[in-house]
């Protein structure tokens, strides 16, 4: 299949991530039925819907273009190998019908780069990994994060990931990345608050558990776009 036929299959995608409930839904469950269902009673309430690895795994990557009918699709594929492997992932993941993709920053510059080019040739966006939300990031991503951060400014990706659960270092890089866009997991489930994290600089939050293992995902996620809406 060409890029072109592929290009044209996806038209109907929502393109670039919404500035509207700073909410960003990380839709990790594993069963496609479960996936629409939720993505049509979240639409309204968030800005994209993020899909990594284990829908991507269970559904096949045509669930991309399933589900950017409701909300840009920020493709979680962390990527971090070679520039030719890491331009062939990011890709897929725009011809699929993703607006943006997630990247690890510690493979480099070139790496980096090399995304950075890619999405560019889709109009996509790339977020750069920094420091990850998890208590184990503190060993190795902790003491390189200021750097991962600088280098996602230097390699002009679109914005970085940042960890909610330590609003601090959203403080710390958000003075790095200067306009870039942070986005920000770990809130609910992992223990971060979504006001502490909008509050500290981050653009967006991104909730995967406490909405899709909720008894109604929509109800939840107006829950928190209303929190994130008072702290404004
Ligand atoms: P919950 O913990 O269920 O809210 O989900 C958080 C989502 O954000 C999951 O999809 C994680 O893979 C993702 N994530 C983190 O939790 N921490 C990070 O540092 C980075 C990410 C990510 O890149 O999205």
């Amino acid at each position: 299949m060409t890029i072109l036929m592929r290009l044209k299959d996806v038209g109907a995608c929502m393109k670039s991530l919404r500035r509207n409930t700073q909410l960003i839904l990380a839709l990790d469950v594993t069963d496609k039925k479960k996936a629409h269902v939720i993505s049509k009673e979240t639409a309204h309430h968030v800005d994209a819907i993020k899909i990594g690895y284990p829908l991507v795994l269970a559904a096949g990557l045509e669930i991309i273009n399933d589900i950017c009918e409701f909300a840009p699709v920020i493709a979680d594929f962390k990527v971090a190998d070679i520039p030719n492997t890491d331009r062939l992932i990011c890709s897929q993941a725009f011809e699929a019908g993703a607006s943006a993709v997630i990247v690890h920053g510690f493979t480099g510059n070139d790496s980096v780069l090399e995304c950075v080019k890619t999405a560019k040739y889709f109009q996509g966006d790339i977020f750069v990994v920094t420091e990850m939300s998890h208590p184990g990031a503190v060993e190795f991503m902790q003491p390189k994060a200021l750097e991962l951060a600088s280098l996602a400014v230097e390699c002009k990706a679109s914005g970085v990931v940042a960890p909610a659960t330590r609003p601090d270092r959203v403080r710390e890089i958000r003075e790095i990345v200067g306009k870039l866009t942070i986005i920000s997991p770990g809130v609910g489930a992992q223990g971060g608050s979504a006001a502490d994290a909008i509050r500290a600089g981050a653009d967006h939050v991104i909730v995967g558990r406490s909405i899709y293992n909720s008894k109604n995902p929509g109800i939840e996620a107006e829950k928190i776009a209303k929190e994130i809406e008072k702290c404004r």
